[in-house]
């Protein structure tokens, strides 16, 4: 039996039908991890306990300070759900991470007006530099939960920073502390090129995307 010519579409047709069937969710350059979450660490896990957690915000801010494990969940909860992106090209839909909105913690630190940066800092040295009108305004938060369990250690547990609306190696894992500034310092990935905001929507992947 021949092929039935009507039923095999033309390339230039299945490129246009994906394009089309795109999923936007998806920002350019981007593809679906599904079901994996694929752990991506410059450093060996450490062996950090909630107990040896702390999590501070100094720099520029008015009351610096330190929170501990049961301070920080004194806070209000506070959940997102949605979708993240790293830069190696991987997106992952429908996450849900726990923890407290960052707003929280630097509501009691009272940031100074000339604050416009931050760096977070791991409780294993990594860094990462952002603007701190990225984590304010309910973008942020300090989650150690996922999907409704304790965030395993390899995907930074105790507790991580996430920032899902930048790409994600801004959302440093074992989360230590952010230190306010009135300028822009790079962290680890920025001072090895990456850009300094990395907005996936626009593919801010590198410095001068
Ligand atoms: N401390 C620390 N945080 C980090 C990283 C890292 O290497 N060390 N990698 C970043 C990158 S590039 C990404 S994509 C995410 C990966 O998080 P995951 O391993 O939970 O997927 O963590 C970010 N936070
Ligand atoms: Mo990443």
């Amino acid at each position: 039996m021949t092929p039935d010519a009507g039923t095999e579409p033309t390339r230039g047709f299945t490129g246009r039908a994906r394009a089309a069937d795109r999923d936007p969710r998806l920002p350019p350059g981007q593809y679906d991890a599904r079901d994996g979450w694929p752990v991506l660490s410059a450093e060996v896990t450490p062996r950090l306990t909630a107990a040896d957690w702390t999590f501070r915000v100094d720099g520029l801010v008015a009351r610096p300070r330190t929170w501990t494990w049961d301070e920080a969940h004194a806070l209000p909860a506070s959940e997102y759900r949605g979708d993240i992106h790293c830069v190696t090209s991987w997106s992952k839909f429908g996450v849900r991470f726990g923890g407290v909105s960052l707003d929280a913690f630097l509501g009691a630190a009272g940031p100074a007006a000339a604050a416009t940066h931050v760096v977070a800092y791991s409780h294993t040295g990594y860094t990462a530099g952002l603007p701190l009108a990225d984590v304010t305004g309910g973008r942020a938060w300090i989650a150690w939960e996922y999907d409704g369990a304790p965030l395993p250690p390899e995907h930074g547990g105790p507790a991580r920073l996430v920032v899902p609306h930048l790409y994600f190696w801004k959302s440093a894992k074992w989360i230590a502390g952010l230190t306010l500034l009135d300028h822009y310092e790079p962290g680890f990935w920025e001072q090895n090129g990456y850009h300094h905001r990395g907005d996936p929507w626009h593919e801010q992947r590198y410095a001068g995307d």
